[in-house]
């Protein structure tokens, strides 16, 4: 099966362009497509949860932008907002109202916060969050998870270490040994290993750093026991418990994933909570919280200091604040979520029916699937997956019309804008692809 048909011309030749004056012709390397391989689409446009490509080829969006366009493209309330916004000024590098509208209906839906702070980039803002863990404890060490991605900080690029003894080793060159030394990686889901570590280093750890489902690693749940293990552990030595929720953030749940746990452990909160795509609508704003008296730390009160330039940008919060306002709308989550259950329902229907080892897995408006005969609980899990066919079945579908994400490792998104005629054409295709791969 050729995985460039020709109606990818163009994108093609834009392709090869672009790498003449763009590292990989790409801003992102995920963007690059060499997981799946085959070449990248260029897109043109987008409206609802469609996107169209520099060919003019259609395509039904389950990246949504990797989270943030949660209404579809284009809505018309967030684009008026952002029209607005923009005519009265694109950036002032002094405080507006609405970074304190935005604030305060971050911490209206997030009551684990007090106070937030916001940045350009979930990087930005996890990278912020661990700064301030460790200027607030006085600790440095910092615990993270295999499979987990929280932006591109130096001190979180690091895989595990050989056992508990050892911390972390850059997985990024240009990351000095030194930077990750207070890195430890331990096993997503692995509650042994987390009474090890806190047993071995509890007095010395400034935080933990979870993402609660893990959607760079496709779709892993931390199961409620570990959770609620981790919590336990962290309040017992004083750690703060950090969850980046820059992908589950009001797209799991208007409250985020701290909202769906606290279903299954009653008064459950993270200590640090780190958010961004869908609190920016699609433009650079991320943001991290806790409370008021940890968010004293920080500069210009405190002795932490974090900053930007873009921070809270006219622009940028308009459309958060459109966004936000909108999901916050009752019966939106329940809306979204059922229409994503739908489609993984569909999906694994369609698998069941071609025979192929299939597992799914959704929560409000974020799913997963994996080319295996159950869901992976952890980053070794997902790698014994077929990957092969994953790659296989993406192109089917990009064939298709319907652009999922173009790595094994990504979770894929459901827009307000996906309507049940989207999702029956998507497993439609998918019934294709799946006889083809
Ligand atoms: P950004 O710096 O890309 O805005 O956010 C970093 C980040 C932090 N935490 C989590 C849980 C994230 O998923 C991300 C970024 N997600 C990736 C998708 N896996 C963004 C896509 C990309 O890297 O191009």
């Amino acid at each position: 099966m050729s995985i460039d048909s020709p109606s990818t011309s163009r994108s093609a030749a834009l392709f090869e362009r672009a790498q003449q004056s763009i590292p990989g012709g790409v801003n992102s390397p995920v963007r690059a497509f060499r997981a799946v391989g085959g070449t990248p689409r260029f897109i043109a446009r987008a409206e609802g949860p469609y996107m169209w490509d520099a060919d003019g080829q259609k395509y039904i969006d389950y990246i949504g932008s990797w989270g943030p366009m949660i209404l579809g493209h284009g809505h018309p309330a967030v684009l008026e907002a952002v029209l607005k916004a923009a005519h009265d000024g694109f950036s002032f590098g002094a405080p507006t109202e609405r970074e304190i509208e935005l604030a305060e209906e971050i911490i209206r839906h997030v009551p684990s916060i007090e106070q937030v702070r916001l940045v350009s980039s979930g990087t930005e803002a996890a990278m912020s969050a661990i700064r301030l863990a460790r200027g607030a404890t006085g600790r440095s060490k910092l615990i993270k998870f295999e499979g987990c991605y929280h932006g591109h900080a130096d001190a979180l690029l690091v895989k595990a270490g050989s056992g508990l003894a050892t911390f972390g080793h850059p997985t990024s060159a240009g990351v000095p040994p030194e930077v990750v030394q207070h890195t430890l990686v331990l096993g997503y889901n692995d509650i042994e290993q987390l009474e090890a570590a806190f047993a071995q280093h509890g007095p010395e750890l400034a935080c933990v750093m979870i993402e609660p489902i893990a959607g760079n690693m496709n779709f892993v749940r931390a199961s409620v026991p570990f959770v609620k293990r981790l919590r336990e552990l962290c309040s017992q030595h004083g750690a703060l418990l950090v969850f980046d929720e820059v992908m589950t953030g009001f797209r799991v749940a208007l409250g985020g994933a701290q909202q769906v746990y606290a279903r299954a452990l009653p008064g459950f909160r993270p200590d640090i909570s780190v958010f961004g795509k869908v609190i920016g609508g699609g433009m650079p704003l991320a943001a991290f919280g806790t409370s008021r008296q940890i968010m004293q730390q920080l500069a210009p009160l405190g002795p932490v200091y974090q900053a930007g330039t873009l921070s809270g940008n006219p622009v940028a919060t308009a459309c958060g604040l459109a966004t936000l306002r909108e999901i916050a709308k009752p019966g939106f989550h329940e809306a979204l979520a059922a229409t994503t259950r739908s489609l993984i329902d569909g999906l694994s229907t369609a698998a069941h029916e071609a025979g192929v080892p299939f597992a799914a897995d959704s929560e409000g408006g974020m799913f997963g699937f994996f080319f295996g005969s159950e869901l992976p609980q952890n980053y070794p899990a997902v790698l014994a997956t077929d990957k092969e066919r994953f790659n296989r079945f993406f192109h089917g579908m990009l064939e298709r019309g319907v652009y999922l994400a173009p790595a094994l490792y990504e979770a894929g998104f459901v827009s307000a804008a996906h309507s049940p005629a989207d999702i029956a054409a998507t497993v439609q295709a998918a019934r294709g692809a799946l006889r083809a791969a």
